[in-house]
């Protein structure tokens, strides 16, 4: 039996300023029955552990919803400068623990729902992830969605509600398996869906020149189509609950949801199609890496979320102001990647033709209040559309998009002299392949500042892409590091770390990370340094024991773990791992004698459905595994795992659990990297390449603490013009010849010998990835980190160095610095972050 917890209640007030509620385990056990018995209609004993994660989600959102209000309100009373991040991706994962712990109530409810003999840990492995995102970048979005509520910037994040996030991942026979993501099966309690926040998106049409006497001339577009977009609202709150902003995803809804003409005359099919077309646009992420999706869908995504959130915008700054002409000092936009980047076109289009504002005047607010972030500077990445495509779905954002290349190009031309190919260069329409749109340009030519997300990326916009636009607008591009949250990145994910360092360096490093550099002195304490590696290892055999379930391989708490987990892509090179992998096992049966380091290797990620290559490497790791750790000549030595669905909260039990962090990417690919600050930040040592931000951490953390090999990105440019070929240098190194060869020869895929032989091609010719050119410093580093592994306290040392000096890649440097550059937003002390 189960006593009902006691607690007192203040009688509500007719307004909704937000009660003070206490924090103590019975008013929460209170809450939370009273959310199952009311809003689920449950009790305690038919309750099944859903409905206890559903009633816990909708008491902490109450207390969320309490500092909600009182965030808008005073964002209004203030008329405080807004930022909108407009992101096609928001990898946000679940936010259960992430709410409890920012507003301090993990024990008060651990305790509350104890009382009911539930255990929270199970409740919150219930919540499904909101895969809203593919990779990198939506992950970003999401960290920096949290920073901005714990930094106090004021803030909206929109997005596409997508029906379907990111795939699930299954491993049959060592192959990728792709299943449809259901994240919203079960309902969402975090949501709140504002039927009343509705905007009519229109596609196709036609535009035509309307004249009234005494005006001038404007344009009107006349969809043939028009769609619904309804905004669902997320509560996400910061540290301390101190701030909450408002996550805004679209969902699309067709204006009539039957047609009844066709319903009556007995086409019931027919009268349903409207609405199948409509909601399509948000059924589904696309799972696309790093190619361009060229679909038409996808551009109905990418101008259905743009146009939605710009009418918000427009709609939410006319209720408090009676201009646009301040729009730029009460809101910043900042667009990440070009997926928002027809919204250049589409505030014009707002700002002239519907609110008739004067062409150049429009143009300067447009400039004014978007910038945006570059994330990729691979060729086959960045975004064009064909103009036949992009005319017949938006013809007038289509003549605005001329009109806008007509006045680039006049001012590049006239008042800066360049020459016709600097202006081919620099036009947003590409005359090269057939005509096409080019959305880097549109999105560079409408901001006013531009940001890469690492300081090398950043230079090589300069550099490459972007080279005759930056020559031309020398000012406009800027260096914006990507940082991660350390609440989800190190206070969740760790609280033992957490704990212990606490009793070294006090609490302070929870509200100021950069706090941790306190922990460098006792890299030196031997008594420190075990608990470290104590932590450390408990958090591996959590690791161990999810393997163990999933894979049923057991894997040595023990031995090095060492892991590499990101999407799968050529060029971030997991090949070079595995060949590295291969090499050793090799080596370990030839040389059983030798005193062999134990190591594991861990691998996840997901391949795009439509990328060959890298399907072929998971494959390839898959078969590898099997075959090691099958072999007992190797047994305890080496192990290989992959393991399968690599998401969020998957992340949040592996980077508590590495030794080593692989980010090995060509130098010059990866644009900043993320994961590799994850890693350090709980104290893996990083093997990496001079690549993104593992060039910003190698200065922070210091040469002696990394391990840095490979070429360098002018190196790669220089041995890619100069006609590199994989062949001679493989000649060179039998370590790599011979692991090459078994690959190629079918030793790991017996049932189909020539699986591999391509792939394994690759590296004989162009070797493109310069996977063949950087192995032997890569196996060197790797014998580098054996040797080192035997002498434990040094390796702890460094271990501690990493966790004490990542302070600075927290995203709320990242977002202080955005705040102070871009945006020109947020609290003063934020903007003065250095
Ligand atoms: C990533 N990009 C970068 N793109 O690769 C990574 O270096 C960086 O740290 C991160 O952004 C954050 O800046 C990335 O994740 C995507 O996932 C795109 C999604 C849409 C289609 C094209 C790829």
């Amino acid at each position: 039996a189960i006593a009902k917890p006691q607690a007192t209640r203040k009688v509500p007030r007719a307004t909704n300023n937000p009660l003070p509620r206490a924090n103590d385990t019975d008013t929460l056990a209170l809450e939370i029955l009273e959310k199952l018995t009311y809003s689920l209609g449950k009790t305690t004993s038919v309750a099944r552990m859903h409905d206890w994660m559903d009633a816990t989600c909708l008491a902490v959102r109450d207390r969320i919803i309490d500092h909600w209000i009182a965030s808008t309100q005073k964002v209004t009373k203030e008329h405080s400068k807004r930022v909108c991040y407009l992101s096609m991706e928001f990898l946000i994962g679940r936010l259960l623990r992430d709410a409890i712990n920012n507003l301090g109530l993990s024990e008060p409810v651990k305790q509350a729902l104890a009382r009911y003999g539930v255990d929270l840990d199970l409740v919150e492995l219930l919540e499904p992830d909101a895969a809203l995102g593919n990779g990198g970048l939506g992950r970003l979005a999401a960290c920096f969605m949290e920073s901005m509520a714990s930094t106090e910037v004021p803030a909206f994040g929109y997005g596409i509600r997508y029906v379907h996030g990111f795939f699930r991942q299954e491993i049959a026979d060592g192959a990728q398996v792709e299943l449809p993501e259901d994240w919203l099966a079960h309902g969402n309690p975090w949501e709140f869906e504002r039927r009343e926040t509705a905007y009519e998106i229109g596609f196709g049409g036609k535009v035509t020149m309307v004249e009234e006497p005494g005006r001038p001339p404007r344009y009107v577009w006349r969809p043939a189509e028009r769609v619904l977009a309804v905004a669902f609202d997320t509560p996400i709150v910061g540290w301390r609950g101190k701030h909450v902003n408002t996550l805004r995803l679209w969902s699309a809804q067709a204006l009539d949801p039957i047609l009844l003409d066709a319903f009556n005359s007995g086409d019931h099919i027919g009268a349903l199609l409207e609405s199948n077309r409509a909601e399509a646009i948000t059924r589904v992420l696309y799972p696309a890496d790093s190619h361009q999706a060229g679909q038409e869908l996808r551009l109905r995504q990418e101008f259905f979320f743009s146009s939605a959130s710009l009418q918000d915008i427009v709609r939410r700054h006319l209720q408090t102001y009676d201009s646009l002409d301040n729009l730029a000092d009460k809101v910043a936009i900042q667009l990440n990647d070009t997926h928002p980047a027809v919204s250049v076109a589409e505030l014009m289009r707002l700002l002239v033709d519907i609110h008739g504002i004067e062409w150049d005047k429009a143009w300067e607010i447009t400039q004014a209040t978007f910038s945006y972030t570059n994330h990729t500077l691979l060729p086959e990445a960045l975004e064009t559309w064909p103009i036949h495509l992009f005319e017949r779905l938006l013809p007038r954002q289509m003549q605005i998009i001329y009109a806008i290349n007509a006045d680039l190009i006049r001012h590049a031309r006239l008042d800066k002299g360049l020459d016709d190919g600097q202006i081919s260069a620099v036009s947003l329409i590409d005359e090269n392949n057939g005509r096409r749109v080019r959305m880097g340009q549109l999105a560079f030519a409408g901001s006013h500042a531009v940001n890469g997300v690492s300081a090398l990326h950043t230079e090589l916009m300069k550099e490459t892409v972007f080279r005759d636009l930056h020559r031309l607008y020398p000012e406009r591009i800027e260096n914006k590091t990507n940082g991660v949250t350390p609440r989800r990145w190190l206070f969740e994910c760790n609280p033992d770390l957490c704990k212990l360092i606490e009793e070294a360096i006090g609490p302070g490093f929870r509200d100021n990370i950069e706090l941790l550099a306190e922990l460098d002195k006792f890299a030196d304490d031997a008594s420190f340094r075990d608990k470290f590696a104590a932590v450390k290892l408990a958090n591996k055999q959590r690791l161990a024991k999810v393997v163990e379930e999933r894979l049923a391989t057991y894997v040595d708490p023990k031995a090095i773990f060492d892991i590499q987990v990101k999407r799968i892509h050529e060029y971030k090179r997991q090949f070079l791992n595995i060949i590295e992998t291969v090499a050793l096992y090799d080596q370990i049966r030839s040389s059983p004698h030798l005193d062999w380091t134990p190591r594991v290797k861990v691998f996840a990620g997901k391949a795009a459905p439509s990328y060959q290559e890298a399907k072929q490497i998971i494959h390839l790791i898959n078969d590898v595994a099997r075959v090691i750790n099958a072999d007992p000549a190797v047994r305890n030595l080496l192990k290989v795992v992959f393991i399968p669905n690599y998401n969020v909260s998957l992340a949040e039990i592996i980077m508590p659990a590495a030794d080593v962090s692989e980010q090995i990417s060509t130098a010059g690919l990866e644009a900043s990297g993320t994961g590799n600050m994850k890693f350090a930040l709980n104290g893996a040592l990083t093997i990496g390449t001079l690549d993104g931000a593992n060039v910003e951490m190698l200065e922070h953390i210091g040469a002696d603490n990394i391990f840095i090999f490979g070429l360098t990105a002018e190196e790669v440019a220089n041995a890619r013009a100069n006609g590199h070929m994989g062949q001679p240098v493989i000649e060179r190194q039998p370590l790599l010849r011979a692991a090459l060869e078994s690959i190629e020869n079918g030793v790991f895929s017996e049932n189909d010998p020539g699986r591999y032989r391509s792939l394994a091609g690759s590296l004989r010719d162009r070797d493109w990835w310069m996977i063949a050119a950087d192995f032997q410093e890569y196996w060197n580093t790797q014998r580098r980190l054996d040797e080192l592994w035997l002498d434990r306290a040094k390796w702890n040392t460094m271990a501690v160095h990493n966790t004490a000096r990542m302070g600075w890649f927290s995203s709320d440097r990242s977002i202080g610095e955005y705040a102070r550059d871009i945006w020109k937003a947020g609290p003063k002390s934020i903007q003065a972050i250095s």
